[in-house]
């Protein structure tokens, strides 16, 4: 009998986490300790003789954490373990881009990649366009799918083999619709889907699919608000590629883009080179972090 080994957590519910260890799917308890294990875990598992089952004894180091902050500012796990963030929007709902920035602002502070998938295609995508270009403008890779119909599927499991992606976006725009798309078998796996207060299924724990032997997907509950947590100094400016760059040329070295004399930034939404709406995104999350550091 196997007596233990290594494993990666496909999902946590607080009292357990689920392991996949060898190709075997174990439910394991945990160990007392206060560590919170996450979606993407890399952990080793037993059988201390006190228990009446598998249980999670250690954690391995994460290669890194995505993290939200709460009401209070307190940052919350999400994943462990991600090389991509998979921002997900769709025609409807219709796309909250403060939301999509903030998530990309994210994937940057923590070095990932991203991408933003148009699900829904087939329901025409002429309203998100000129949002899309800004950012195709900026370098990120955009790609428009269907779940339902198949349109993109191929494409985007092209853009996802040999890593870890993690979806993130609002509730309704097709995550795990996506996921049910991609792995052929991920359908037998929703049990952890509940019905909701208006009847539809909507996903509440992160959940881990493998796609193929090297790649992995990730499944997150939707949101309605998100905020990365600040721990490095001008995080909100690192969050935006433009203003980032632009603010070499700002008077002050410390300049915060707001009122300062001589700030290249201003001079550049002015100008509309960069966008009056990812600047007052920028705006917004400063002034969400000067709110929590008060
Ligand atoms: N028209 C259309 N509808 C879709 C498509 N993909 C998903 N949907 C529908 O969108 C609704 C929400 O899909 P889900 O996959 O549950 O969305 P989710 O993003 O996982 O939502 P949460 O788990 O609440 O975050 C469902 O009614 C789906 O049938 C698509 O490609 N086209
Ligand atoms: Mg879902
Ligand atoms: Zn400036």
């Amino acid at each position: 009998m196997v007596t233990g080994g290594t494993g990666t957590v496909l999902a946590s519910y607080g009292r357990g986490v689920l392991v996949q260890s060898d190709g075997v799917t174990l439910a394991c308890g945990l160990t007392g300790r206060k560590q919170r294990i996450v979606c993407g875990d890399r952990v080793t598992w037993g059988y201390p003789p006190s228990a009446d089952g598998p249980s999670v004894q250690s954690v391995e180091p994460r290669r890194n954490l995505i993290e939200r902050i709460d009401a209070r500012g307190r940052a919350e796990p999400v994943a462990a373990n991600v090389d991509r963030l998979a921002i997900v929007v769709a025609p409807e709902p219709a796309p909250d881009w403060f939301l999509v920035d903030r998530y990309w602002a994210a994937a940057r502070l923590k070095e990932l990649d991203s991408l933003i998938i148009v699900n829904k295609q087939d329901l025409g995508t002429a309203t998100v366009q000129a949002e899309l270009d800004g950012y195709r403008h900026l370098r990120v890779d955009c790609v428009e799918t269907a779940s339902q119909t198949g349109v993109g599927i191929a494409a985007l499991k092209g853009l996802l083999a040999g890593s870890v992606t993690l979806l993130v976006g609002q509730s309704g725009v097709g995550k795990s619709s996506l996921v049910n798309a991609l792995a052929p078998d991920a359908a037998a796996q929703t049990a952890e889907l509940t019905r909701d207060a208006e009847g539809r299924h909507t996903t509440t724990t992160a959940r881990w699919y493998q796609l193929a032997a090297n790649s992995a997907i990730m499944d997150a509950p939707g949101v309605r608000d998100f905020a990365p947590p600040a721990s490095l100094v001008r995080a909100a400016e690192r969050g935006f590629v433009e203003i980032h760059e632009l603010s070499v040329n700002c008077r002050f070295k410390d300049c915060r883009h707001m009122e300062e004399p001589g700030c290249a930034v201003r001079t550049a939404v002015v100008g509309q080179h960069i966008a009056a709406r990812r600047y007052e995104s920028y705006r917004r999350l400063c002034r969400l972090y000067e709110k929590l550091a008060s």
